[in-house]
């Protein structure tokens, strides 16, 4: 594929703990709402590559899950998406919430980039919230005496502050390369994939304590549907698994109003994503105890087995 010389590319892994805004920062560099974000940890359970191509460089980013203690097989399987994406990468940007204080839980973390050869830097995220810098600033020492960290930058995922600087330290950082994929290239993940995360997340804006947890999204049916004038209508249909049946009354909620609302924001955002029109249907299911079963895991793994090329 053609590009300039000095042209750079490489890959670039977001870590952190949950809630830290490592998928808002990802879709924050991208321009593009890629990967789901919600104020409840844990939203985030697989590898999320996301492409971003510019004149002069490509970068493949991978969002992956917040770092956590697993209490099931579900987050040992999102721990292992984490592993992963600390292999071959040639950066890492390793994620920390700056508007709280550093505690025993961040020094757990940072052991998953402790014997990494891979060059680090710590970017302090939702610096809008700090009120004062030397908040900031304790917290950079925090770190800086635990880690030799490649440099350390305070952001705002949210409101952008930051970012440019962000941006230049990674293009100043990875090595002269090729464009891997195609110019227009978003990411490996399926459409369907997409889809399911979508409605999941307006589940988890929707929902509290333990149902955002609960919830895994399976497509059953997707069907292209070709429209007069050369349009497609897409026919999806998905079950909401959730682990208890007071969770599947909470999700259909009073005669169906709450899965009529959680259909309606995700088939809105769906089109919006996918470039087309959508018709959706939702069935809500109880799958008892579906975190901790290795075979409905594996199915939910086969949804976002990356698309070839
Ligand atoms: N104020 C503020 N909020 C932010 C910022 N970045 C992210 N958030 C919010 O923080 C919450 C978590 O954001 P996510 O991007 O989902 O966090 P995450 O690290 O991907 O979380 P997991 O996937 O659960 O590990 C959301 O409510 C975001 O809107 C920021 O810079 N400032
Ligand atoms: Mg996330």
């Amino acid at each position: 594929m053609s590009a300039p010389a000095n042209h750079v590319s490489g890959f670039v892994s977001i870590i952190g703990r949950p809630n830290a805004g490592k998928s808002t920062l990802m879709n924050a560099l991208l321009g593009t709402k890629l990967a789901i974000v919600a104020d409840k940890p844990q939203t985030t359970r697989t590898a999320i590559q996301g492409v971003l191509t510019l004149p002069e460089a490509q970068i493949v980013f991978v969002d992956t899950p917040g770092i956590h203690e697993p209490r099931h097989l579900l987050h040992k399987r999102m721990l292992e998406r984490i592993r992963e994406a600390l292999v071959g990468r040639d950066l890492i940007l390793f994620l920390a919430d700056a508007a709280v204080a550093f505690s025993r839980k961040d020094e757990q973390a940072l052991e998953w980039i402790r014997k990494l050869a891979t060059p680090a830097v710590l970017v302090l995220n939702k610096i809008d919230l700090v009120e004062t810098k030397p908040l900031l600033l304790t917290l950079i020492d925090e770190y800086r005496r635990r880690h030799e960290f490649a440099e350390f930058l305070p952001v705002s995922a949210l409101t952008g502050e930051g970012l440019d600087l962000l941006r230049k330290v990674l293009l100043a950082r990875l090595p002269q390369g090729p464009r891997y994929f195609p110019e227009d290239h978003l990411t490996d993940l399926p459409e369907r994939f997409l889809a399911a995360e979508l409605i999941r997340e307006k589940i988890l804006h929707l929902t509290r304590e333990e149902v955002p947890h609960s919830v895994a999204v399976i497509i059953d049916r997707w069907e292209e549907e070709p429209r007069p004038g050369g349009a497609v209508l897409t026919r999806i249909l998905a079950t909401v698994h959730v682990e208890r049946p007071g969770h599947k009354a909470i999700l259909i909620g009073r005669k169906g109003a709450m899965l009529k609302q959680i259909g309606s924001l995700a088939r809105r955002e769906m089109e919006r994503l996918l470039d087309r029109k959508i018709f959706l249907e939702l069935f809500v299911k109880v799958s008892e105890d579906w975190r901790r079963r290795a075979p409905f895991l594996n199915e939910l793994d086969q949804l976002s087995v990356p698309r070839t090329q």
